[in-house]
């Protein structure tokens, strides 16, 4: 079953369109953009939300970068697997990924030889749910669900967590 943050923190009442924007010189491809682009609208699909990329990386309301090791939130990275990625709770906005990670943005990741490839877009529905406000869900077929194999893809919203997002948008 889904769950929320503590007090439900959710992006305002009336929210049409959140912005977001990758961070400048951060090694962000048009691969990396469309593969967020996927990720985001699989969650505009199910609410109210819209999504819109901008370069104006400062006035964004969602931001998005790779970083290694510790990157001055308090948050340290660890290298290669463990944490792949974080995001924050309405309406911080900040997802990061784990630039030590062997992402995979195109392709099959179940085919890929490393055993340590991680399928980016999974990884990034599942921020985006952290970003919007949910928390972990106790559905295995859930993309809020806590765990996920390396080498593993999964990007289908389960009902569990459309049924979570539509209580809060
Ligand atoms: N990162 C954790 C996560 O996103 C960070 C985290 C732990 C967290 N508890 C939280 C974030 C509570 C917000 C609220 O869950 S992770 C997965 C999954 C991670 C894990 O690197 O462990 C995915 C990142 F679910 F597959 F295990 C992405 Cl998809
Ligand atoms: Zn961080
Ligand atoms: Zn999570």
């Amino acid at each position: 079953h889904y769950t929320f943050f503590s007090e439900m923190q959710r992006w305002p009442e009336g929210t049409q369109e959140l912005t977001y924007a990758f961070e400048p010189n951060n090694g962000l491809d048009d691969v990396v953009k469309g593969v967020f682009s996927n990720a985001f609208d699989r969650w505009s699909e199910v609410t109210t939300i819209t999504f819109r990329e901008t370069t104006s990386y400062e006035s964004a309301d969602i931001k998005i970068g790779f970083y290694s090791g510790d990157h001055g939130d308090g948050e340290p990275f660890d290298g290669v697997l463990g944490t792949l990625a974080h995001a924050f709770s309405p309406t911080n906005g900040r997802l990061h990924l784990d630039g030590a990670e062997d992402w995979v943005a195109t392709g099959d990741v179940t085919a890929s030889d490393l055993t340590t490839a991680v399928d980016l877009e999974s990884v990034a529905v599942h921020e985006i749910g952290h970003l919007l406000g949910l928390g972990h869900s106790s559905v295995e077929e859930a993309i809020m669900y806590p765990t996920i194999g390396a080498r593993t893809r999964k990007v289908e919203l389960a009902d569990d967590d459309i049924q979570g997002i539509q209580v809060l948008y």
